[in-house]
């Protein structure tokens, strides 16, 4: 598709500027990885789900300390969880962590909770990401106005009604009809980030080369940063880390360059993807990386 290659040399490199309480980020795909800290997650983290419920913001925000102090350039914060009111604790946690740390947010919930989101908005500092729209209408309708009356950013799943297609060509698809139903409405192109979404390789062969064919083909014909909930390949198998960390590895090279990862497992991987892949010029990060700790 001529229109689609000639993009980098017509609109410049897909550079997404974010931005936290005092920092700004301009994160450009060509330069290095971006991680997107992802412990603040109830799910597996029963002391998380308790504290919030409580309404006890103190560990909250030293998940975020610790991720920001280990390498994490921006945090997820995910709030959803049976025992939590996502409408009043979102926000909560939001205005918790952003005292804390300085980097730009990534605000995770279901697209249906939109009233969280936009209260989340309202006393969001700086630029944040909004995680996630998908490829379904209901989806798009919802979170897209979002992101353009606020001025967000926003990762598109490559995902529709019918589910994660196994077909890399139609991931892409996906996350075509993503980028031109938001550039209609006003987002800039460069606003949205897509994921192509990791399944677990011990119940689908497939699995791991389907995500790694689609991160090539959307960086290929978009051009947009990529980002990947990379722990799900591991799911239901021993070696967790050795997996996550293997398998980013290989997704770098491909072109993902914003995984959402713990950065205390993944941080030496990532380093030492960027060394090898050119991108750490004298190993100077790697080596202040190692003369710190
Ligand atoms: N894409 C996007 N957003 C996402 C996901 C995604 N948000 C949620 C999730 N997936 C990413 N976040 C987490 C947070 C915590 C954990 C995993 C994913 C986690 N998992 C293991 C557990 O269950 O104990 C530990 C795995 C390990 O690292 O060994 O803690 O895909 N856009």
């Amino acid at each position: 598709m001529l229109y689609a290659n000639c993009q980098s040399i017509v609109m410049g490199p897909m550079k997404t500027t974010l931005e936290g309480s005092s920092t700004t980020v301009t994160i450009d795909p060509a330069e290095r990885v971006y991680i997107i800290g992802e412990r603040i997650n109830p799910s597996p983290d029963s002391k998380l789900a308790r504290s919030l419920a409580d309404g006890d913001m103190a560990y909250v925000q030293d998940l975020a300390r610790d991720q920001v102090e280990n390498g994490a350039d921006l945090i997820d914060i995910n709030v959803d969880e049976e025992t939590i009111d996502t409408r009043e604790i979102l926000p909560k946690t939001v205005e918790a962590v952003s005292a804390v740390v300085d980097v730009p947010l990534v605000l995770d919930t279901n697209y249906e909770n939109v009233e969280a989101i936009e209260a989340a908005l309202k006393i969001c500092p700086g630029k944040p990401v909004i995680n996630s729209v998908s490829g379904e209408r209901d989806s798009l309708d919802r979170i897209l106005p979002l992101v353009r009356e606020y001025d967000t950013a926003v990762i598109g799943l490559t995902m529709d009604a019918d589910g994660i297609p196994d077909d890399p060509e139609a991931r892409l698809s996906i996350a075509r009809d993503i980028v031109e139903t938001a550039e209609d409405l006003g987002i800039p192109r460069q606003d949205v980030i897509f994921d192509p979404l990791a399944l677990p390789a011990a119940s689908n062969p497939d699995a791991g080369l389907a995500t790694l064919r689609s991160i090539e083909l959307i960086r290929e014909e978009l051009g947009n940063s990529i980002s990947l909930g990379v722990s799900n390949i591991s799911y239901e198998l021993p070696r967790r880390v050795e997996i996550n960390n293997l398998f980013l590895a290989m997704a770098i090279r491909a072109g993902l360059n914003m995984p959402i990862v713990d950065p205390v497992k993944t941080r030496q991987a990532i380093l030492i993807s960027d060394l090898l892949l050119g991108r750490d010029e004298y190993a100077r990060r790697f080596l202040t990386f190692h003369r710190e700790s």
